[in-house]
Formats: structure tokens, C-alpha cells, sequence
């Protein structure tokens, strides 16, 4: 069983990553002796020996990471599926999926701008948004909780549209058929002209829950070129080890022993790890972040709530910051941590900063996405010997993305935003 896992976890990374890999990467070893408290080296393979130093490198770094993370923690985002079809008409986009001889439909809802041109730029609402509708962008409203159900209990297992796909015991959690969702919210829109998306400038965002579930769905579709993961806390922007850390300073926050028991997010994987130590993975959230360099990443937190990990965020963020650092993209990446406000509750300080990200990866403008902030205190950087003691190449070479969009590393801007 677990090793039919394995097979299909390691094809779903093919299929992701192939168009950029390099015909030989380093194999994967067998990892049940693994153990780290830092968290892992984004730049040495799971060998623990090659390094990456090109982005032909990053491009099997990324295809290792993204299997791990399947293999471990996510579940398997399955192979793009027999068919995916479309029809639009009112506000409503009918997708209809078949795969492996079952056939299922899902309805999200366009809201169109008062402003700008078709085709438009969009933002997914991974169970609706809680920044501002920015001015020209569309908002495809997804119900993420109808394609995987979470309503707060290990009971809702296996439950909602996916499953009825793939079967109640597929390995994927709720966040990983929700991204598997926001894939084929993708293939729809690239289909469908008379939905008056355009496919090339397409964001993904959602808060807390739907904050984790926006985050997974960036790094697991190449096609999202911004992501705004808003207030995601535990499983998503945090580290699973920094936030243990916390919580072992007597500081109550939500760690991976607590979220396995309260809901179904992660797949039945990631149990073992969750109830023995976060350590033996040989991923942790800046890993998953990393997935997304050099398309455009900005982290909203909210430092309000020790829940929500805010310190550990910020941990991980940092580090995974570095995969842009490391192709001279930096600031396709942002973080802005805001002083204390209620729980997804977008604060106006902040809006300058997602406007700059949205102009910049949405709208084909050029603004100043340079930011990197925290109302806190938090004195971290890359590398500090306590969480990141590896230090971040400059890589040379050139990835083509799986949209066709080509990035220069050591140029300071990204043709991902074109
Ligand atoms: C921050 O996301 C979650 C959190 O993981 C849960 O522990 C908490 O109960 O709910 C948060 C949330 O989704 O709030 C809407």
C-alpha cells in the first residue's frame, strides 16, 4: 500500500516538475533514519551531498521536495486527469472532470471587475478572500470546503467532490484536493475564452484554513503566478519544527501533534511524524514555500494571535526566501506581518503592500514589491545557526517553467510577471 503511495506520489512530482527537470536527478535515499531540528537545507539534496547550484539543479531540488512533501505530509496530487471540460455562463464556470472512468462537476462563480479589459486578470478565492477585491482583477469564488470537507473533525475524511473522484481512502488531504481543484480551475479557464480570464495572470489567496489551502495550491500549480496566503498559521506559512519550539516555551500555539486530531488537512502520512517528531521529516514549510520561487509569493500575518504562530512564520518564511535570493528574484517574494487585528480582518497597513504585488504579477505593472516586514521584534536571517546554519548560492543557468516563461537568474526581475 504504502509503496503503491510512493509510486504515485513520486509520478504525480514527475508530472509537475518534468518540463523543467533534468533528465538525471539525484535518486532519493531512504530516509527512516532521518533527523534534523533545523530546518532542512533548501540547497543540498535529501543525499545530504549534492548541492544545488544551477536552476536545472533547483528544477530536481524542487521535483525531490514536492515528493517528499506528497509523500510525508500532503498526500498525492494525482496525474492530470482524462478530461477536463468547461462550460461558462451567467457568473458560473462549470468544470466537469473525468478520470479513471468517473465523471464529477464543480461551479465556481466570476465576479468581473468594474474596471479594466477583458480578458482579466483573477485572483481564486480558495473558500472566498479576505483582502479587498483589487481594482481590475476578477475574483473566481472556489467552494473548497464542497471539493474536500473540513468542518473541524477527523470524521470528515474522505468526504466531498475529490473523493468521489479518487475514492474516500485517497492518500491526499483536503488542502491537497484543494489545490488539485484550483489545477483544474486553471485547465478550465485556459479552455474557456468566454469566462474572459486570462489564464497568464491568475493568483490564488485565502485565509486561515483557506490560507493553508492557497499556500499548497501555489506550490503544487505552476500556472498561479501570485499567491497570497493570508493569516495561514500552523500548516501553512508556519514551520512545523519552529512551531513546536513555541509551544515548548510555554507560549500555546498550533503544532502538528494538535492539527492532526482537529482536522483533515494532511493526509494520514503525515501522522507518524505529527506523533513522534517533526524532525524526521525531511521537509518542513519553507521547503513548501520554495515551490513557488520565482513566481510571486507575499505573505500576510497577523501577530495578534500566538495560535497562529506568527514567530514561526516569520522563521519560514525568511528561510524560504532565500530560493528567490538564490536566483536574483528576491523580491518576487514578500512578508508583511501586521501589529494585532482580528482574525482575517484585512488592516488598511497593509494595503499598499498587496496592491505593489497584485500591480506588479497581476496587473503587468511595475511596483516595488521590496518588502519584508514585521511589526515584531524578530531578529532572524539566513543563515543563523539555530533553524538555518546553510548558507544560499547564487545559481546560474536558465529554467523554462512549465507555462513557457523563461527566468534569467541574476536578473533583478522575473519574466514570470509578464
Ligand atoms: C489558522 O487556521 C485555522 C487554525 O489552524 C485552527 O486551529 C483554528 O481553529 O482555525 C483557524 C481558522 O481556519 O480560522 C478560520
Amino acid at each position: 500500500m504504502f509503496q503503491s503511495r510512493l509510486i504515485q506520489a513520486v509520478f504525480a512530482a514527475c508530472v509537475l516538475f518534468a518540463a523543467t527537470a533534468k533528465a538525471q536527478c539525484p535518486a532519493i535515499p531512504n530516509l527512516s533514519s532521518y533527523t534534523n531540528t533545523q530546518l532542512p537545507d533548501l540547497f543540498t539534496f535529501a543525499d545530504g551531498v549534492t548541492k544545488v547550484q544551477t536552476m536545472a539543479d533547483w528544477a530536481c531540488r524542487t521535483a525531490e521536495i514536492s515528493t517528499l512533501l506528497q509523500q510525508d505530509e500532503l498526500g498525492t496530487m494525482p496525474a492530470d486527469p482524462t478530461s477536463v471540460t468547461a462550460t461558462f455562463s451567467g457568473t458560473t464556470l462549470a468544470i466537469t472532470v473525468t478520470d479513471q472512468g468517473k465523471t464529477m462537476t464543480f461551479s465556481p462563480t466570476i465576479t468581473f471587475p468594474t474596471s479594466g479589459t477583458a480578458p482579466y486578470p483573477a485572483i481564486i478565492a480558495m473558500g472566498g478572500i479576505s483582502i479587498p477585491a483589487p481594482a481590475g482583477v476578477a475574483i473566481i469564488n472556489f467552494d473548497n470546503e464542497g471539493m474536500a470537507n473540513q468542518d473541524s473533525s477527523p470524521a470528515s475524511r474522505g468526504k466531498g467532490l475529490f473523493y468521489n473522484l479518487y475514492g474516500s481512502t485517497a492518500s491526499a488531504g483536503a488542502t491537497m484536493a484543494w489545490a488539485w481543484a484550483v489545477r483544474r480551475i486553471m485547465d478550465a479557464v485556459e479552455s474557456t475564452p468566454a469566462a474572459k480570464i486570462n489564464p497568464a495572470r491568475v493568483g490564488v489567496s485565502g485565509c486561515s484554513r483557506n490560507g493553508k489551502g492557497a499556500l499548497i495550491a501555489g506550490a503544487f500549480e505552476p500556472r498561479i503566478v501570485l499567491t497570497i496566503p493570508q493569516e495561514s498559521g500552523s500548516g501553512g506559512t508556519d514551520s512545523w519544527r519552529l512551531s513546536d519550539y513555541i509551544e515548548s516555551t510555554g507560549v500555546s500555539t498550533q503544532t502538528a501533534s494538535e492539527i492532526i486530531g482537529e482536522n483533515v488537512w494532511f493526509s494520514t502520512n503525515f501522522n507518524q511524524f505529527a506523533t513522534t517528531s517533526v524532525n524526521k521529516m525531511p521537509v518542513d514549510h519553507h521547503s513548501l514555500a520554495a515551490l513557488i520561487a520565482p513566481r510571486g509569493l507575499f505573505v500576510i500575518d497577523n501577530l495578534g494571535y500566538d495560535w497562529l504562530g506568527p514567530f514561526s512564520s516569520w522563521g519560514a518564511m525568511i528561510s524560504a526566501r532565500t530560493a528567490w535570493t538564490s536566483m536574483g528574484v528576491a523580491n518576487n517574494m514578500g512578508i508583511s506581518q501586521s501589529a494585532n487585528h482580528s482574525h482575517c480582518v484585512f488592516p488598511s497597513t497593509q494595503q499598499s503592500a498587496v496592491t505593489a504585488f497584485v500591480q506588479q504579477f497581476l496587473l503587468g505593472q511595475t511596483a516595488n514589491t521590496n518588502i519584508v516586514q514585521t511589526a515584531g521584534t524578530y531578529n532572524l536571517s539566513v543563515p543563523n545557526s539555530q533553524w538555518a546554519s546553510w548558507s544560499v548560492p547564487t545559481l546560474t543557468g536558465t529554467s523554462t517553467t512549465t507555462t513557457g516563461q523563461t527566468t534569467t537568474v541574476g536578473s533583478t526581475t522575473s519574466a514570470q510577471s509578464t
